[in-house]
């Protein structure tokens, strides 16, 4: 890799490797053309990244075609990719409309959600995907909901506490598991080979209704050993806080701020991290031959950490400010 490429260059390649859309590595690899210094050195990988345009663009146009046909392809954005799932008029619509922008149709009769919506829900500074799905039992839109469902860093099962709610679980997870899609939980069944283990979580909606109260006791004694469980009323807006709070700690993320010596931190876009990963990951995440080539780091935040410096194997807390050194 030519040495002399500037900052920007690696800021627009990690907007690449992170992006999951054609179109938008498209745009990264435009950026990396556009800032890169052109000389002999460079030759290289200026053809390279020409190659790479031109494959995404390929990519693209498949892509498109088939998410036009199915309407089920549902591109990752922001800090993870939340799916809520469930039957129909458990509300799944309405939280999705709570808590984001998008907005899907709300009804009372079954299989309003005929594709999966999608919608941007803010928690502090990062924004976090939610996407709306439809009911879980429906036999034409199975197969196609596998696909969309595996790929989900979250499953959110909602559903409706007026109504049963061990019996609401019980289904949900048949249609997953129907998907091949179990959940990840140290107490949960063992993962056998074939199956897509996912975080899950219950969230027990309509809490504004009668019955709620002894469905909330019945489901939190059967499956609070199991999952987190959370009470909340979209329509109402009660318990919405939390549920935000508790999908943020469920994703298992941190929020890392990068800065450069000399300069102030860029606190508006941080590197979005597993929980537990060192200054050497994060440092890799950036760009992966800053992995060899970092010597230390300095950190701020971790309690003690402030302004210190730390080694590559550093474990990182959230909120943390990084300055690498190379
Ligand atoms: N009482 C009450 N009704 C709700 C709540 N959330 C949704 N509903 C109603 O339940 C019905 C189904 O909601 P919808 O979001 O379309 O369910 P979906 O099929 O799971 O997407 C609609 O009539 C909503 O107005 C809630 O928190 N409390
Ligand atoms: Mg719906």
């Amino acid at each position: 890799m030519p040495a002399n490429l500037p900052p920007q260059y690696f800021e627009a390649e990690r907007r690449y490797r992170a992006a999951k859309d054609p179109d938008d590595k498209i745009a990264a690899l435009q950026t990396m053309l556009a800032v890169m210094p052109k000389h002999k050195g460079t030759d290289k990988l200026h053809a390279d990244l020409r190659r790479r345009i031109a494959r995404h663009s390929q990519e693209a146009e498949k892509k498109s075609a088939t998410a036009r046909r199915t309407g089920f392809y549902i591109s990752r954005e922001g800090a993870g990719q939340v799916m809520l799932v469930g039957p129909a008029n458990a509300g799944k619509s309405q939280l999705l409309a709570a808590l984001t922008d998008a907005l899907p149709e709300i009804a009372e009769y079954p299989f309003t959600t005929q594709t999966p919506v999608p919608g941007m829900m803010k928690y502090e500074d990062i924004q976090i995907q939610l996407v709306d799905t439809p009911p879980i039992g429906h036999k034409e839109v199975k197969m196609l909901l596998a696909n969309t469902l595996r790929n989900a860093d979250l499953i959110v099962i909602v559903i409706d506490l007026s109504l049963d709610p061990v019996g609401q679980v019980d289904l949900t997870l048949q249609g997953l598991s129907d998907a091949r899609i179990v959940p990840l939980s140290e107490k949960g069944p063992e993962i056998g080979a074939g199956e897509y283990p996912r975080k899950m979580l219950i969230a027990g909606n309509k809490n504004d209704l009668p019955e709620a109260g002894k469905n909330w006791d019945a489901l939190s004694s059967h499956y609070g050993e199991l999952f987190p469980v959370i009470s909340l009323s979209a329509r109402e807006g009660s318990g919405l806080q939390d549920f935000r709070r508790l999908l943020y700690q469920v994703l298992d993320i941190i929020r890392v701020y990068t800065k450069s010596p000399g300069s102030k931190a860029d606190l508006s876009d941080p590197l979005i991290l597993e929980k537990g990963s060192t200054v050497e990951e994060a440092a890799e995440s950036l760009h992966k031959d800053f992995r060899h080539n970092l010597k230390y780091a300095v950190v701020w935040g971790s309690g003690k950490y402030d302004g210190q410096r730390a080694s590559k194997a550093h474990v990182l807390q959230d909120g943390d400010i990084v300055e690498f050194h190379i």
